[in-house]
């Protein structure tokens, strides 16, 4: 008898471990950066097509670099007061769900979110859009920091209690993104002064994206 339960509470614990498991697969593609044909796919880093003069170069700050272990890393180097950033292809955004997105960090000061975005007037609803097509309206609660060694980071959306002004923008987001965003970095130096002087080396690394999602009630609007 004794072996029977333990048989079955073996059985019942490993299918709880395989739903785990299969639950807390990524919902993001090639968030370590290691894709061996592309290693930015599934990111944004070109905004040039905003206009915006502070990240119309953003792309040129952004580069993949081989660090052992790790494989690609992306390193990201702040150019001036507009900071530089790195953002997810859109997500769909299925309601009844929070998101939840780790990551691996070295470097800052960064600001680290998901963004929200609805549909860009006169675009025509399709599955797979480009930034382009959207428009943002939400921003979740940031995790902002810094770190001279390799940190991993958490952030959820919505990550707060959410506000009835807070609702009444998420009923309109269709995509999500995870939004990783490095400032001026004057202040912050990885190594001695010296090195990072001659190295022109105020850069931030990332590494090791994950994107999972989980039953949440305060996500149904
Ligand atoms: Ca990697």
């Amino acid at each position: 008898m004794k072996t029977h339960y333990s048989l079955t509470l073996h059985l019942l614990l490993g299918s709880l471990l395989l739903s785990l498991s299969v639950n807390a697969q990524s919902l993001l593609p090639n968030g370590n950066f290691d894709d061996p044909s592309d290693p930015l796919k599934g990111w944004v880093t070109d905004y040039e097509w905003t206009g915006n003069s502070y990240y119309i170069a953003n792309k040129d700050f952004v580069h993949v670099e081989q660090d052992g272990g790790r494989k690609n890393i992306v390193k990201l180097v702040s150019p001036g007061d507009g900071g530089v950033k790195i953002e997810s292809i859109p997500i769909k955004l299925e309601p009844g769900f929070r998101y939840t997105c780790t990551l691996d960090v070295k470097g800052g000061p960064y600001r680290l979110y998901f963004s929200g975005y609805r549909w860009a007037p006169g675009v025509p609803p399709n599955d797979n859009p480009a930034i382009a097509d959207l428009r943002p309206i939400y921003k979740s609660k940031a995790v902002t920091g810094s770190s001279p060694d390799w940190t991993k980071v958490t952030f959820e959306l919505p990550g707060v209690k959410l506000s009835e002004q807070a609702l009444s923008h998420l009923k309109h987001v269709r995509f999500i993104t995870i939004y990783l965003w490095f400032l001026k970095g004057s202040d912050l130096e990885i190594g001695t002064k010296k090195e990072a002087v001659k190295n022109n080396d105020t850069a931030s690394y990332i590494d090791n994206v994950t994107l999972t999602k989980t039953p949440d009630e305060s996500m149904n609007f």
